[in-house]
Order: C-alpha cells, then structure tokens, then sequence
C-alpha cells in the first residue's frame, strides 16, 4: 500500500468539509414546483450505508474504462450525431445511469475524486497546480490500494492517474507512462513543445497511444485469464481529449452538417460573467491562441468535427477491450465500469473546454455491466455523483471501502428502485483570479442546478438557478424569479 504523507492543514478542512456535505437530510419541504422527475430525499448516515454486502455470485474481477473529456455525446445517450456502436451496445448489455455528475470538471481533481473517494474541497483550490495522492490524500487508502489490499492484482494501463500525479505503490503494473511520452498522448507538438495542431487526421503510420494502451490491456487480459489471481483493472483512454487526432475512418463518420448542436452560444442569460471559463485550453494551442474567445465558425466546424471523430475512435477502443476480455474468457466474471472524468462545451456557452459547473461539464456517461445482476438496458434515473464509484466497485465485489470514501454504493439502484435515495450530486469548480481565487458550488438534482460562486473569504457573489425540466439548456438564470423562492431555499438547505 502506497506511503503517503500527512497533510495536517489539508486533512483537517476536508474532514470538517466532508462532514458538512455528507449525508446530510434536506430538511426542508420539496419545492412548490410540479416535477416529473426524481428529487432528494434522506440519505443513510455513513453508518447506515451498506458496505461489506457479498460479492455478486462468481464475479471475480473489474475492468475500469476511463474515457477522458466525454460528454454524454453517445448514442445510448441519445446524442443523433454520435457513432458510437460499441458504448452503445455496452449500454444496451447494462446498466445506463442517466443522471451522473462529476464532482469537478477537469482531468486531475475528477480522477482523484474517484480514486479516493472524496470530494473536491476549497482547501484543495491549489489542486490545479498539482494535486497529488501524496500531497493531499494523507494516509487513505485509494480504489487500487483497497483492491490489491485484498489480493487483488492491480493493472493500470494509460491515463488513469494524471500521469506523473499517481499512486505508484497501488499498483501491481502500470503501463503507459513511461512507453508512451506524454507530449504524444495529448498531441503533436513543435520543438519548443508548443501544441501544433488541435486536430489531425492520423495516417495510420503507427499505432496510436490509444490503440497502443489498450493492446497491452487486451494482453494483459489473455496473460492472466488463467492464473488464480483476481483482476483489477482500471484503462485510461485519452481521446476524445484535444488534441484530436483520429483516424481516417473515424473523420469520414462526420461532416460539417452532422455535428452536435451548440447550446447557447451568444451566453446564458443572467449568469455572472465568470460562469464559464476562459478558453484556457486553447492558449497552449499555436494554431487557436490568438483567436482568444472568438472562435471563427469554420475553425469551430473543424474542432467540433475533430472532437467527434476522437469520440469515434474512443468509442473503438471501447470495443477493443471488450472484445479482448471476451476473447480472454473474461466477460462473464468481470464488473465493467464506463465513465468519463467529465464533459466538454464544443463553444458552448460561448466558450470551449471544462472547469464549469453547466451540465455539459459535470454530467458523464456512467455504464456498469455486470454479469448476474444488471439487467440487460437498464436505465437508471437516480442522481449519482463520482464519490458514489469507490463504494459501489467495492460492494460489486464485497470489499468494505474505508470510511474516508464518502459516497454511496448504487449497486441497490442496480437491482432496482431504491426508495430514499437522495438524489443529488455536488460538483465544484474554481476561477483563479489572482489573490482572491473564486469558488463555485453547485448542487444537481434531477431537475434543478443550483450554483453558489463565493470568494476566498466565503462571502457569497453571486447565484444560479437553472430548471433544467423546463430550460434543459440552462439558458437562463432564474435565480431572481420569485416563482422560484422556496425551490433556492430548498436547494440552498442541500448545502449544508
Ligand atoms: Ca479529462
């Protein structure tokens, strides 16, 4: 189990922060507002959680796909542009969680969320600049640690950590890192390591970093099949991460009039104008910096057709993988889990990226197939959050996870409905403006955003208030309605 360092100050505020948000019953009446949708209500204590529930019958191991920077932009989400055959199909065997929210939309923060089973707190704003397993994490155990812990091996192949920001010690193996350089995995780049081009069409010269990943999972898989140890094994795929290189094949399933919509792209009304991001992501980008946020719309049409040309090809290595258990013998016995770390706004909002809290940002794709329990099509409609993952991957395989992984396990919401369940999720964001750094806070239910933008000292600046029944968009900032009085002190309980 990996060594880590304590972090007195760190470990502190997220205790007291944790225990703020936890758990906590919304206390309050349900807001004055017909919904048609599912809506919070009380959460167990942690101590009323299940936890150690025996494993699924037969089920020996965990394949973890990571897809990096997919928004629901899937078929089985009902996206009427993507190609997206082999997800879909993994849907179709499983279990398709409909409302999924990441607890911070940006590649480091999400993969720790998950991997430690903690939230995002203030105290970690400085997360950005590097947040690590052993910087902020203290003593906990990791998802990796618990399960090689128990005898487990563990396997990590691609992006599963942020690279250099992992936890060496919990796993058996890792690839990727070192065989494949990191310059290669997120783009091509000149001499001086400045981004060249944000979307390319691959030759099909060499394999890519993708392509060379998942061979050595589906390796992997055929290697061990045999031998008595159970698998762990959690694949990191980067696209359809920028920059967007994909293969010739996967650019001819688009064209310039089969793309996705652009949601709001003069802005959402009413929203305080740090709502969403700076394009930051396309300053380190030679051929994009320049144009700031002004996007010219035939760069926009290439972009948005490179970014799903990428989920095109993520989408093969998806099946990739699945072809590769199966053909290991493995599918029968093996819990797969889908997600992404979060969306992405293809200049919408008028902006392109992550680090908001918008819905195109914080919801994922979340697909479990696990043999003898999920139901083939499955949808589930409960609010999950990140943090739920580390205890529902353990209780799938009868591990008790460590009181430090805050969520709640959905493998109920996998057998069926589960009355009580509280359906909402927290995700966090931060601007960093110099000295005094902001932070926002958002709660989702089913059918509300609600976002609380404070500064450094915690005085509140501004609010949203998106109806996502009626404004799916989130066009609109409602927060002054007075229709909506009850609904924000509603919402505001769920805070706290
Ligand atoms: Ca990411």
């Amino acid at each position: 189990m990996g060594r880590k360092i304590l972090r007195c100050a760190s470990v502190l505020a997220l205790a007291a922060f944790t225990s703020s948000c936890g758990g906590e019953e919304s206390g309050s009446a349900p807001p004055p507002v017909q919904s048609v949708v599912p809506e919070p209500s009380p959460t167990p204590s942690p101590s009323q959680r299940p936890l150690a529930i025996n494993q699924v019958g037969g089920l020996q191991n965990v394949l973890v796909i990571m897809v990096d920077d997919l928004r629901t932009e899937v078929g089985a989400y009902g996206s009427p542009v993507a190609r997206t055959p082999h997800i879909d199909q993994l849907a179709r065997e499983g279990a398709t969680f409909d409302n999924a929210y990441v607890s911070f939309a940006a590649c480091t923060p999400s993969r720790m969320s998950f991997l430690t089973g903690r939230r995002p707190t203030p105290d970690d704003i400085a997360l950005r600049d590097g947040f690590t397993v052993n910087r902020t994490f203290s003593d906990g155990v990791t998802l990796p640690d618990l399960f090689k812990a128990q005898g487990f091996r563990t396997l990590s192949f691609g992006k599963v950590y942020h690279y250099e920001r992992d936890d060496a010690d919990a796993w058996s193996e890792r690839f990727a890192s070192a065989e494949v350089p990191f310059l290669t995995q997120h783009g091509f780049r000149d001499a001086e390591g400045k981004m060249t081009t944000p979307t390319h069409v691959w030759n099909g010269s060499s394999p890519l970093p993708d392509e060379i990943n998942v061979a050595a999972a589906t390796n992997a898989m055929a290697k061990f099949a045999a031998q008595p140890e159970r698998l762990f094994m959690a694949v990191g795929i980067h696209r359809p991460h920028l920059n967007w290189i994909a293969t010739e094949t996967d650019w001819a399933s688009y064209n310039s009039t089969m793309l996705p919509r652009v949601v709001n792209p003069e802005g959402q009304i009413g929203a305080p104008p740090y709502a969403m991001p700076i394009n930051s992501e396309f300053q380190g980008q030679l051929q994009l910096r320049d144009f700031g946020n002004d996007i010219p719309e035939d760069v926009a049409v290439n972009l948005r057709h490179g970014y799903m040309a990428s989920v095109t090809h993520a989408d093969r290595m998806v099946g990739r993988l699945l072809e590769g258990l199966r053909e290991a013998g493995l599918d029968h016995n093996t819990a797969v889990i889908l997600w992404s770390d979060h969306g992405y706004r293809l200049g919408d909002n008028g902006r392109w990226g992550k680090w908001s809290v918008h819905t195109l940002d914080t919801r994922v794709p979340l697909i479990m197939r696990v043999p003898t329990l999920t139901k083939p099509g499955r949808r589930v409609q409960a609010v999950v959050e990140t943090v739920d993952l580390f205890p529902s991957i353990a209780d799938l395989m009868g591990l008790t996870p460590p009181e430090t992984a805050i969520g709640r396990s959905v493998k109920p919401l996998l057998e069926g409905a589960v009355p009580g369940w509280r359906n909402v999720a927290r995700s966090f964001t931060v601007r960093p403006v110099p000295e005094n750094p902001l932070l926002g806070d958002a709660v989702n239910t089913a059918r509300f955003r609600y976002t609380v933008w404070t500064d450094k000292t915690g005085k509140v600046l501004s609010r949203e208030l998106y109806d996502k029944e009626i404004d799916p968009d989130e066009s609109i900032n409602r927060i002054d309605d007075p229709g909506y009085t009850d609904v924000v002190g509603w919402l505001e309980s769920l805070r706290v």
